[in-house]
């Protein structure tokens, strides 16, 4: 039995984490299975990814405490060395990924979904980083992720108090992009993916790539990625096709890979 569902819709993945009994609670077989999981995404026909938890009450409520609760000095290490690969591997996936928070996503629940290039959030979401009140630090990335999307200030707040932001709030920080009803999340979120899948996906991937790897690097080595990248959407179809139609004022034909 797998902790992890997955279904394909057209070029989008659904990818579902089904431990609902612990609210989705990440224990080591969730993340093999998770890891698994993202392995087998067939990336030839798979344009966008949505990540999502199972049920109306959880994405994903953290790491499994129980689990953690016995853990070594370097037991402890190699449990978040899991999740950080797992998540690393998200986050480099060639694809955009969408996290749809349906509800509680606390310390490695929003770890994985800062991993996600898009936070999309149910009315009942609620982010949070509770380790220190646990007496851990965020161990799946929390520390750099958080800080890097939100404001430095409040994501020490989070991280330091254990302040849990309830879907509204997430958006006026910027945390997530939008917040749904709790039974729009889903739909809204197959919206955005199809609209991402339609447009052409080598240049989508680029996208995703400039804005990683620029991000890690000085405004000068940011830029020579993106023209790099820039320059290699010129020996596609889809470039042709795209230029073409606008030029021909028509409607390209649907994008190829
Ligand atoms: N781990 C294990 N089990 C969990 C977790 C979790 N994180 N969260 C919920 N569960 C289980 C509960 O134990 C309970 O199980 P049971 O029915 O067998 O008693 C079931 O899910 C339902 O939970 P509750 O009864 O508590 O539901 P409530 O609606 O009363 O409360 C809460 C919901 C507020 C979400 C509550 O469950 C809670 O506070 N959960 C823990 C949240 C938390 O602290 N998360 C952070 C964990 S630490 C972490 O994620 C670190 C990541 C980095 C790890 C690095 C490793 C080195």
């Amino acid at each position: 039995m797998s902790y992890i569902k997955y279904e394909q819709n057209g070029f989008v993945g659904v990818l579902t984490i089904d431990r609902e009994k612990a609210l989705n609670a990440l224990n080591s077989e969730v993340l093999a299975d998770l890891d698994a999981a993202l392995d087998a995404i067939d990336l030839d026909s798979t344009r966008c990814l949505i990540i999502t938890g199972a049920g109306q009450k959880s994405f994903v409520a953290g790491a499994d405490i129980g689990e953690m609760s016995t853990l070594t000095k370097a037991e402890g290490e190699a449990f978040g060395k899991k999740g950080n690969d797992v998540f690393r591997k998200i986050e480099t996936l060639p694809i955009p990924v969408i996290a749809a928070v349906n509800g509680f996503a606390l310390g490695g629940g929003c770890e994985l979904s800062l991993s996600c290039d898009i936070r999309l959030a149910a009315e009942n979401a609620v982010f949070g980083q509770p380790e220190t009140g646990l007496g851990i630090t965020p161990g799946f990335g929390g520390t750099q992720r958080l800080a890097r999307t939100i404001n430095v200030g409040k994501a020490k707040e989070m991280i330091y108090a254990g302040t849990k932001v309830k879907a509204p709030e997430a958006l006026s920080l910027g945390l997530v992009s939008a917040v749904y009803p709790a039974e729009e999340l889903m739909p809204a979120a197959m919206k955005l993916a199809e609209r991402i899948s339609a447009n052409a996906p080598i240049a989508v991937r680029a996208c995703k790539k400039a804005i990683n790897d620029g991000l890690q690097v000085n405004m000068d080595e940011a830029i020579v990625i993106e023209e790099k990248l820039f320059g290699s959407c010129f020996e596609t179809e889809d470039q042709k096709n795209g230029m073409t139609a606008f030029v021909e004022k028509r409607k390209p034909e649907p994008f190829v890979n």
